[in-house]
């Protein structure tokens, strides 16, 4: 058994998640923040044999789309008196982030 652990696009999550209950998989979904952008995303978990991990990642890849966001910068002065504004940076955030995990025991009581 493993446990993929996704980190998607909050707007990607339901097709995602659509697409893996049409399939059989079970899913679940978390509200999770971003450490850089401190913006929203979501962290799917899904349980499944080992042999569907693949399944499982192609249909994430399929429905998540991958998006390019402008952040905006501040630049310190240098006399130390406080911040300008600079050039925002872009960032190419996703599709998504997929980590797969082994599960030592499942059980559903
Ligand atoms: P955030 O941490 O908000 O990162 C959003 C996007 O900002 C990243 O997209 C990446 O393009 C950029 N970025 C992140 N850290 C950076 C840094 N130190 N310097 C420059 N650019 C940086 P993704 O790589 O697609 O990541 C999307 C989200 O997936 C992340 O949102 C975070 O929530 C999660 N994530 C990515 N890698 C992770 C990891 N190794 N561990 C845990 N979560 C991760």
């Amino acid at each position: 058994m493993k446990l993929v652990l996704a980190i998607i696009n909050r707007d990607d999550t339901r097709a995602v998640t659509i697409n893996l209950t049409k399939k059989g998989f079970s899913s679940t979904r978390l509200a999770t923040t971003g450490g850089f952008l401190m913006a929203g995303n979501e962290t799917l978990l899904v349980g499944v044999d080992e042999e569907k991990v693949q399944t499982v990642i192609d249909i994430i890849k399929e429905f998540s789309h991958s998006r390019k966001q402008l952040i905006p910068t501040n630049t310190a002065t240098e006399a130390g008196y406080g911040y300008f504004p600079s050039a925002p940076v872009e960032v190419t955030v996703g599709g998504a982030t997929i980590f797969v995990v082994d599960i030592e025991r499942f059980e559903r009581v």
